[in-house]
């Protein structure tokens, strides 16, 4: 019994270990919903503080609201659409949200935080939202959560993966 636990503890540990970095709550969600998204932050860029996270959202997310935080100053960067798009409540929109920056902290290595949006999440199903993160630290210091899985490997292979949704049928 008592070895049982302790295989299934170190089976367990393994895989949270190496995905420790900047991840997204939920994994998984109804593509086209309206989505509560956080990007979870549980470490900073070796022991230095987290001081800067900054989201990248991809073409065709044209709902996207942060939610403010208390210690940190809000930045949001948009680009124009090619043409009107209709966003929440069908109201016309000719600009999409292209990333936003939380300036604040320090959070100290040793603490966790979440950093909120909203989202529509793309109508997709079967399909991921990746959302590419850049941490930025004291000192200076920065880590880029960019990369992709390329066919056949796992994000957990990855060194720096970047935060993902899969995107499930409604
Ligand atoms: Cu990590």
């Amino acid at each position: 019994m008592r070895l049982a636990i302790a295989a299934l503890a170190a089976g367990l540990l393994g895989p949270l270990a190496a995905a420790a970095h900047v991840t997204v709550d939920p994994a998984a969600a109804p593509a086209g919903d309206f989505q509560r998204v956080a990007l979870r932050v549980l470490h900073g860029c070796g022991s230095a503080a987290t001081t800067r996270i900054a989201v990248e959202l991809p073409q065709g997310v044209y709902t996207a609201k942060p939610m403010p935080k208390p210690g940190w100053t809000l930045r949001i960067e948009r680009r124009a659409l090619p043409h009107a798009m209709h966003g929440m409540h069908g109201h016309e929109t000719e600009a999409e949200i292209a990333r936003i920056t939380w300036d604040g902290g320090p959070l100290p290595d040793e603490q966790y935080d979440e950093f909120v949006l909203l989202l529509q999440l793309p109508n997709e199903p079967g399909g991921t939202l990746t959302l590419p993160v850049t941490q930025g630290c004291a000192g200076g210091q920065a880590e880029a959560w960019v990369e992709r899985p390329a066919a056949g490997q796992q994000a957990e292979d990855l060194a720096r993966p970047a935060p993902f949704i899969r995107l499930t049928p409604r």
